[in-house]
């Protein structure tokens, strides 16, 4: 049977998920990103999902973004289910969101067993928090926490082979 793995980005409001997918799509990203109707201190927010696709090493890594709002939290289980891997972003510059990173990644890993990374984005902005910190944040190893600026398509790709390489145990270094 040919391999493809589906991961799963999510994280709370402008963690930079569907930046993050677009970067690292060889094809359009299929978005679903709306004007707000709170205030969420940005324009557009993914209302349903984002969807992009990237080969590595011959493999289709498929990969769905969720909404960062809990109001479309019904989604969040839709998109996780049958998942290799989750990979939870942060703001690293945002550190009032870390509660509600803690709380998807709780409601997610209590339902759904699957395993997980931290993204930890904006590691090209002066004032941020560290993969480090981020680590101790959430009292995890810190190789399970993985920074990146999610603009740049280098850095997004460096970290989604780290990324894949917590969460399948399998060497993907020197595959890109
Ligand atoms: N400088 C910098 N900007 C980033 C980075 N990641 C995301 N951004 C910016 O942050 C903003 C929000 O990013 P989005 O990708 O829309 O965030 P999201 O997680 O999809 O947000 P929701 O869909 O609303 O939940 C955008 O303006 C991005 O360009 C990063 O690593 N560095
Ligand atoms: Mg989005």
């Amino acid at each position: 049977m040919s391999r493809s793995y589906k991961l799963v980005v999510s994280g709370p409001v402008g963690a930079g998920k569907t930046t993050f997918i677009q970067s690292l799509s060889e094809i359009p990203v299929v978005e679903t990103d709306e004007l707000a109707t709170e205030d969420i201190g940005k324009e557009k927010t993914t209302v349903a999902l984002d969807y992009g696709l990237l080969t590595l090493d011959g493999v289709p890594i498929h990969l769905f973004g969720t909404p960062g709002q809990e109001r479309f939290d019904f989604m969040w289980d839709v998109l996780v289910e049958g998942a290799l891997g989750l990979v939870l972003l942060v703001a690293g510059d945002q550190p009032r969101d870390f509660p509600k990173a803690r709380h998807i990644l709780e409601y997610l890993t209590s339902r759904h067993p699957v395993p997980f990374v931290v993204g930890v984005t904006r590691q090209d902005l002066p004032r941020v928090w560290t993969p480090e910190d981020v680590a101790d944040y959430f009292g995890l190893p810190q190789e399970q926490v993985v920074g990146m600026n999610a603009t740049s398509p280098t850095s997004a790709t460096l970290a989604l082979i780290r990324m894949l390489e917590l969460v399948t145990g399998e060497r993907w270094q020197g595959v890109w």
